[in-house]
């Protein structure tokens, strides 16, 4: 590892084990998530060598993803050319003993969705924190829902009579305005008791019903395997 400290070597630990796992010569097709793990997934990728390299395309799953993989010198593809992806390597917010996750912290998690789901595995990459039994143990800002603007006032309602007494429109940094996903949309955190999450299936489904929601950040039994840096240079892998 290149003498990174605490969390990032946690994350570079993850993300470099499960690119070298997963990323495989004969994969041509690849999914790039968001977050702040991700950039080392890139990084290792561009180990593997630009011969190499240059026979693949990358899908980004947001602005952040696209910049990632331009400035890496990746060829960028998109998803109405390359509909299935040979492997798709995404962040989370927290990951349950299922390898249920949360994601949605950076408001990506629609494409994030279509391109775990596009893909023949999915893969996560974390640092030690997002290791949970159970969701909600650490990631307490609620399940991110992204929802048409139209909708967010009566969704509110909704949520808060679904048990998410606390949900509220996610705003900018700013506080200026509420934050706007690459596709236009607002986004509602919305968390739960705890006993709630322990069937996250349940919430996912009970929250797609709703008007107006476009998608929750929710991605359950999706995942094929989970890589967790940790503190002490080992490497979890579920
Ligand atoms: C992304 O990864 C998002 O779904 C999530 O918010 C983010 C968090 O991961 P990291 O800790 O790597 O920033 O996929």
């Amino acid at each position: 590892m290149s003498g990174l400290a605490g969390i990032d070597a946690a994350k570079q630990l993850a993300a470099w084990t499960a690119v070298d796992e997963h990323v495989l010569p004969e994969h041509k097709i690849i999914g790039i998530g968001s977050g702040s793990t991700v950039p080392f997934v890139v990084e290792r990728i561009v180990a593997q060598g630009k011969e190499l390299n240059q026979t693949r395309v990358f899908l980004p799953t947001g602005f952040q993803s696209k910049e990632l993989i331009v400035n890496a010198g990746l060829t960028l593809g998109d998803i109405d050319q390359y509909s299935d992806l040979d492997v798709t390597i995404d962040g989370a917010d927290e990951v349950d003993k299922s390898l249920n996750c949360i994601k949605g912290g950076g408001a990506c998690h629609l494409r994030e969705k279509v391109l775990a789901e596009a893909a023949d595995t999915f893969i996560i990459v974390a640092d030690y924190r997002k290791n949970s039994q159970t969701l909600g143990t650490t990631w307490k800002q609620g399940v991110p829902v992204e929802v048409t603007p139209f909708a967010y006032v009566s969704l509110l309602k909704n949520l808060r009579k679904m048990g998410s007494e606390t949900a509220t429109l996610r705003m900018g940094k700013a506080k200026a305005g509420p934050v706007v996903t690459d596709n236009g949309n607002f986004v509602i955190d919305a968390p739960f008791r705890s006993t709630r999450y322990e069937k996250p299936d349940e919430i996912l489904r009970e929250i797609k019903m709703l008007t107006g929601v476009v998608e929750v950040g929710l991605f359950c039994h999706m995942a094929k395997a989970a890589y967790f840096g940790n503190e002490d240079g080992s490497v979890t892998i579920r």
